[in-house]
């Protein structure tokens, strides 16, 4: 398999021009050989100006748009995409190093936000609110709210960006949009897309979305905007630690959507077969790259002995492998910093008294320079130290309990969360778990592990998270102003309040 020769056949099929990806500054590594593959030009930090001003005259063309009509932009998006599903979803599994199967429900993913913001396009309602006035009404009108700055991971690099971009879009907002230094070629593949779907759109205003490529000095220039109504930011929560005061002191909106350190239960009652293959694919999917992967799991002490040796299994027999030349279910990690951070982490938890399997670095015929690791299964005494912190790599830390309430306790003594789950037949344990008292987490799942969640609900969570909400349900609304209007159609002037003011 020669990466190099699929990456550029891969970038040609998708319409993106040569000198875009041979003669620039930016190194792009595939992890999946660790070679080379692209050298893109980066957008100076003193361009950002000037493009925020162009997305700022887009805005005012875009919002007096019709929303449907807007929505007819998005349509088309999903049918470009629906075309270019196999070519983006191998540009992604040749960039971030998922399977092919990944890499294609990356840009499934992308195509159900359009379906999903396309319906949205008719929906962007406001309420009627009784008013304590005779002859008034009192509404409220939902605005389009201005330039969006979008800054992707390498991890989801196409899908969190249409997630953010079909929302805007139909919100009436221009995008800007910051992806990952390490993910820079997808970007370009997806902008090729939009190119096609705008073109089929006609009248669209020049400067509508914009892509700019470079490291983090152009990222906090788009963050430091004042002109940038919303950062939409994923990442890691040292990331969001450094965007959200940025913005905040400016007093512009964000949504962070920063780490997680998902956990898992498995109860007494668990399903043992359903929860292996569910704690599989959330723990070990991805190469454990997902701000959703499943990394602590409490495990009752009446099954631990069953549930605990299956895994192990699991675990030393899991298919490691090249994602494009094989039906391997891990493929590598982004890059050997991503394997450092493995290594130290598994060190710190034998120091604490964990048993770990696996984690060691597999060799990989013809991809030696990319870093692949057998995913690890570390059975800790308890969740100190390392288990608290998220580390982006396939690492399952799993602590024995007695009693749920106690469960429950330590599962949110973490400072992230994003996502969680339980496994159990036993309604009362899940009811509870979903409950007030139960998981604080912004996605708690039954019988299903912590990742792999679909586009039609909110995407998000809590705490050092970072309480941003995108897709689903009503996240669009972080995507516009709300106006509360009161109109007067009487001849009287009543005040709220019963105030009287003669004059
Ligand atoms: C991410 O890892 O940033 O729920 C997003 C999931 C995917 C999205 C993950 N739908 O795992």
């Amino acid at each position: 398999m020669n990466v190099k020769a699929l990456t550029k056949s891969t970038l040609e099929k998708l319409g993106v021009n040569k000198a875009d990806w041979t003669t620039g500054e930016l190194k792009v590594d595939s992890p999946v050989t660790g070679e080379t593959i692209a050298s893109v030009p980066m957008t100076e930090v003193a361009q950002v100006d000037s493009i925020v001003a162009k997305a700022q005259t887009a805005f005012e063309h875009w919002r007096a748009v019709p929303a449907p009509r807007r929505g007819e932009l998005i349509r088309l998006l999903g049918e470009e995409l629906r075309r270019s599903k196999e070519d983006l979803g191998m540009l992604v599994s040749i960039e971030a190093g998922k399977s092919i199967s990944e890499g294609l429900g990356e840009v499934q993913e992308m195509i159900d936000i359009c379906d999903f913001a396309v319906g949205l396009s008719r929906q962007l309602y406001g309420l009627t609110i009784a008013t304590e006035r005779p002859g008034h009404r009192m509404m409220e009108q939902w605005h389009p709210l201005g330039v969006v700055g979008v800054i992707s991971a390498f991890n989801f690099p196409v899908a969190v960006w249409s997630w953010n971009t079909a929302l805007a879009l139909v919100c009436g907002n221009p995008v800007i949009w910051k992806p990952s230094e390490k993910s820079p070629l997808t970007a370009m593949g997806s902008m090729a897309i939009l190119a096609r779907a705008l073109e089929r759109f006609g009248d669209a205003p020049e400067g509508l979305v914009t892509l700019i490529n470079g490291k983090g000095d152009l990222g906090a220039a788009l963050v430091e905007h004042r002109k940038v109504a919303l950062i939409s930011a994923t990442g890691s929560t040292r990331m969001g630690r450094i965007v959200g005061p940025k913005v905040a002191e400016r007093f512009g909106r964000s949504i962070l959507e920063l780490g997680g350190n998902n956990g898992g239960i498995v109860a007494p009652s668990a399903d043992l077969d359903m929860t292996l293959r569910g704690v599989a694919f959330g723990a070990m999917g991805t190469a454990g790259q997902r701000c959703t992967t499943l990394r602590r799991l409490f495990v009752h002490s009446s099954i631990y002995d069953r549930l605990v040796p299956a895994l192990r299994n699991a675990y030393e027999s899991v298919s490691v492998g090249n994602p494009l030349d094989s039906n391997a279910l891990v493929g590598p990690l982004i890059d050997e910093d991503a394997f450092d951070g493995m290594q130290r982490a598994l060190d710190a938890a034998r120091e604490l008294g964990g048993k770990v399997t696996g984690g060691e670095r597999v060799t990989i015929t013809d991809a030696e320079g990319g870093f692949y690791a057998r995913p690890a299964l570390v059975e800790m005494p308890e969740q100190t130290g390392v288990v608290c912190e998220e580390t982006f790599a396939p690492i399952l830390y799993v602590m024995k309990y007695e009693d749920l309430d106690n469960a429950i306790t330590q599962h949110n003594a973490v400072g992230a969360g994003l996502s969680s789950c339980i496994f159990t037949t036993d309604m009362r344990e899940a009811e509870f778990f979903i409950n007030a008292a139960g998981s604080d987490c912004g996605i708690a799942n039954v019988n299903i592990a912590t990742s792999g969640a679909e586009i039609g609900g909110a995407f998000g969570g809590e705490k050092e998270t970072g309480g941003g909400r995108e897709s689903g349900s009503d996240a669009w609304k972080g995507y516009m102003r709300r106006a509360t209007n009161t109109i007067n159609y009487s001849t009287e002037l009543p005040l709220a309040q019963g105030v009287s003011f003669d004059i």
